[in-house]
């Protein structure tokens, strides 16, 4: 029984000089920050926190090192060694909570480990808190931008949704911060005016709104700088990007001739099928696919009974001329009218007729022949003065 007691004792005694032992060879640390709170911002080399390790082993070794990739990859530790140490903690690259640093992260766990020689080892946490500052720049997505509007939206209530932005940064030095603007690409002054009194940008959305009627035969096409900054921040800028607007041409426009008037000359004698003159229109919506046909006919009154016209705008005489019958004096106007042919009724917003006037004279047999002579006569003549022109430039040179 007094064995038995003897040997516990001496157990316990072992196991509590062993423990005691044990505490005191184990490195103590001080200053052990339990977070550290910076600016994303610091430079390289930055010193983010000191400590220290004392062993109270004389001879002792005691070494820090990082524990992770992350922690690693961001600082460098400085120590002497011994059983004495100092460490500091430096950022060994930038910390940029928002890009390639500790990317999109405020907080992250550092993690060190103390090891002695005689495998001692104490791990280390610290919670590293970035504090956000204005370094990056809002960045506008989809880039260019393209808007096709119908100049048929004529009630100014059409919108434009797709210019988005993305800021990095917290607060108003990020998303919350940004305004658009959008800045007419023209000149002069007066189209500037005629920009920004038909478009305006909304400038917390992005959101473009049309604000009057459209035509398309006025303006088909409108170029506007886009950019976006954090004003309410301190200000940065994305680069400016294009939004064009193109106005679609809708059916709201008649026929236009290719020429104001026209004049033509008939012999006082001419037979029934004589070619007089041939006019041509083209339809005013000229960015509608496909074009509208267009056909041709000649107003009821005056010497119309005299003439007819084709699908070609041709205008030839449809009865014999006699100088001396009431319906085709000396000369006589003839109403032509452009019209178009084969649309689409639920297509058309506007008219589709235009008038042009056709003077028409009579001219004798003799002075026909004449007129004939000269018109065929004339290239002959240009061409002569050509030639001497030709030769008197050659005769300067
Ligand atoms: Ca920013
Ligand atoms: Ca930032
Ligand atoms: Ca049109
Ligand atoms: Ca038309």
């Amino acid at each position: 029984m007094e064995r038995s007691e003897g040997k516990t004792s001496l157990l316990c005694l072992f196991l509590f000089t062993y423990c005691l032992q044990c505490r005191c060879d184990i490195p103590v640390v001080q200053n052990w920050p339990s977070s550290v709170t910076l600016p994303e911002n610091i430079p390289i080399g930055t010193v983010m926190f000191n400590f220290t390790v004392k062993s109270d082993i004389f001879d002792e070794d005691i070494s820090i090192n990082t524990q992770d990739s992350t922690t690693f990859g961001v600082v460098n530790i400085n120590q002497n060694r011994g059983n004495n140490v100092f460490a500091q903690v430096i950022s060994k690259t930038e910390l940029d909570r928002d890009g390639y640093g500790i990317p999109g992260k405020t907080t992250s766990i550092l993690k060190f480990v103390v090891i002695d020689l005689r495998g001692n080892t104490l791990n280390l946490l610290t919670t590293l808190k970035l504090i956000d500052v204005n370094d990056n720049t809002p960045q506008l997505e989809n880039t260019p931008y393209q808007w096709s509007i119908s100049e048929y939206s004529k009630n100014g209530n059409e919108t434009f949704r797709r210019i988005k932005a993305t800021d990095l940064d917290e607060g108003i030095n990020g998303n919350d911060g940004i305004v658009f603007k959008m800045e007419p690409i023209v000149e002069p002054e007066s189209l500037v005016l005629e920009y920004l009194s038909t478009f305006s940008i909304d400038s917390s959305t992005g959101v473009i709104r049309q604000k009057r009627a459209l035509d398309y035969e006025e303006h088909s096409v409108y170029h506007f700088n886009i950019s976006a900054t954090d004003q309410k921040g301190n200000g940065r800028t994305s680069e400016s990007t294009i939004l064009t607007i193109t106005v679609i041409d809708v059916q709201d426009t008649p026929p236009v001739f290719t020429s104001g008037s026209y004049k033509a000359l008939v012999r006082n004698d001419a037979e029934i099928g004589t070619h007089v003159i041939t006019v041509h229109a083209l339809d005013g919506d000229t960015g509608y696919r496909p074009m509208n046909a267009i056909g041709y006919y000649i107003s009821p009154g005056g010497c119309s009974e005299v003439f007819t016209i084709n699908d070609q705008g041709g205008i030839n005489t449809r009865l014999h001329i006699d100088q001396n019958t009431d319906a085709f004096e000396s000369a006589c106007e003839l109403d032509v009218v452009a019209q178009e042919v084969l649309y689409d009724a639920n297509q058309q917003y506007g008219p589709i007729k235009t008038k042009a006037t056709v003077y028409v004279m009579l001219r004798s047999k003799e002075s026909q022949d004449e007129f004939d002579r000269c018109s065929s006569d004339s290239p002959k003549v240009v061409g002569t003065l050509l030639v001497t022109l030709l030769i008197g430039i050659q005769r300067f040179i």
